[in-house]
């Protein structure tokens, strides 16, 4: 069963965005103002953007990167200066230093974290030189960023907590989670959702820590886990992302035990690793976080370029799954 999950009033934006068609088609008409560069009489101008991504640490992120490479194509009117920041907040905001010194036209954010960006941030603003946040959101004021477009976190987390409370929450059951990348908006937000979901129930956690979102950290924190409580003593795990979830898998089999039916596991991505472990009934629930955000934040860029009025907050659209529903939406999944 696939649900899909609305939140906010920024879903109107979401899909007023969608009936205009917006999606990075071709660049129509010239970006005035903003400083986007000449493409010669009567052509589009390019538009010069600097992307900071986060790394390349899960499958989520290989296809967030993608999504935002083809939205941000040359054929689209773009010249895309790409950096990912390997994981590593300094050097995310270094590279978004160097775009302010190159002169870009706008800059594009996925912060790995949400604080320590005000500064950068007001350095981007003096330098007239437009912010769009994709995917992660930022503690600074919103003042100092154009745009956000992203998932909605902690309805993610609460969806995972709903199921877990119907399916697990009237017998007593020990819980680990797998925490993602420390002072990350998914890892509070999600955690914070998941909580408030399972509040009342007899679900308990006995241990939780940071994976950081990769597959080989999950599985080293469950080693830990399993060390310490033993397969016995562990009834559920909530992972932040199917990275980890994965990870989770391989030390539970190399433990002897079966994942999915000795120890549960709810997850949140929906990426096609994650679903086809669902399928294989490995995991038994995932909520998605749609990493296709890309024409949105190229719609999103070109509208700022050109002094246009945008949506200050956009959410994109999440379902949810269980075996059922991930064995019939794998054959056509995007991701
Ligand atoms: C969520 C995104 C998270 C994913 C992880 O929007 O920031 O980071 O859940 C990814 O898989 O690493």
């Amino acid at each position: 069963m696939k649900v899909k999950l609305l939140s906010g009033v920024a879903t109107v934006a979401v899909l007023a965005m969608a009936l205009t068609g917006c999606g990075g088609g071709s660049s129509s008409g010239g970006a005035s103002g903003g400083g986007a560069s000449e493409g010669g009489a009567g052509a589009a101008k390019t538009i010069k953007v600097g992307f900071a991504q986060t790394g390349s640490e899960s499958g989520w992120r290989a296809a967030n990167t993608k999504s935002m490479k083809e939205a941000f194509s040359k054929e689209k009117g773009f010249d895309l200066v790409f950096n990912a920041a390997d994981n590593d907040p300094a050097a995310q905001i270094a590279a978004v230093r160097s775009f302010i010194s190159q002169g870009v036209d706008a800059i594009v954010i996925a912060p790995i974290v949400s604080d320590g960006w005000d500064d950068v941030l007001k350095e981007a603003q003096s330098a007239k030189i437009p912010v769009i946040l994709e995917d992660r959101t930022v503690s600074a004021s919103e003042d100092l960023y154009a745009a956000w477009v992203g998932d909605d976190f902690k309805k993610e987390g609460e969806t995972a907590g709903k199921w877990a409370a119907e399916n697990l929450g009237t017998a007593d059951t020990n819980m680990v989670v797998l925490e993602g990348t420390t002072g990350s908006a998914p890892a509070n937000d999600r955690a914070e959702g998941f909580s408030s979901a399972i509040a009342g129930t007899k679900i308990k956690t006995v241990a939780s820590q940071t994976g950081d979102f990769t597959r080989d950290g999950g599985k080293k924190v469950m080693e830990g886990f399993l060390q310490k409580f033993g397969a016995d003593g562990i009834d559920l795990v909530f992972a932040h992302n199917d990275d980890m979830a994965l990870g989770a898998i391989e030390a539970i089999e190399a433990a002897g035990a079966k994942p999915g039916t000795d120890i549960k596991i709810v997850s949140i991505d929906a990426v096609k690793d994650g679903m086809q472990a669902l399928a294989d009934g490995k995991i038994n629930y995932i909520v998605e976080c749609n990493p296709l955000l890309g024409d949105q934040a190229a719609e999103l860029v070109k509208k700022v370029v050109a002094g246009q009025p945008v949506e200050k907050t956009t959410y994109a659209v999440d379902g949810a799954f269980d075996q059922e529903a991930a064995k019939a939406a794998l054959p056509t999944r995007a991701y």
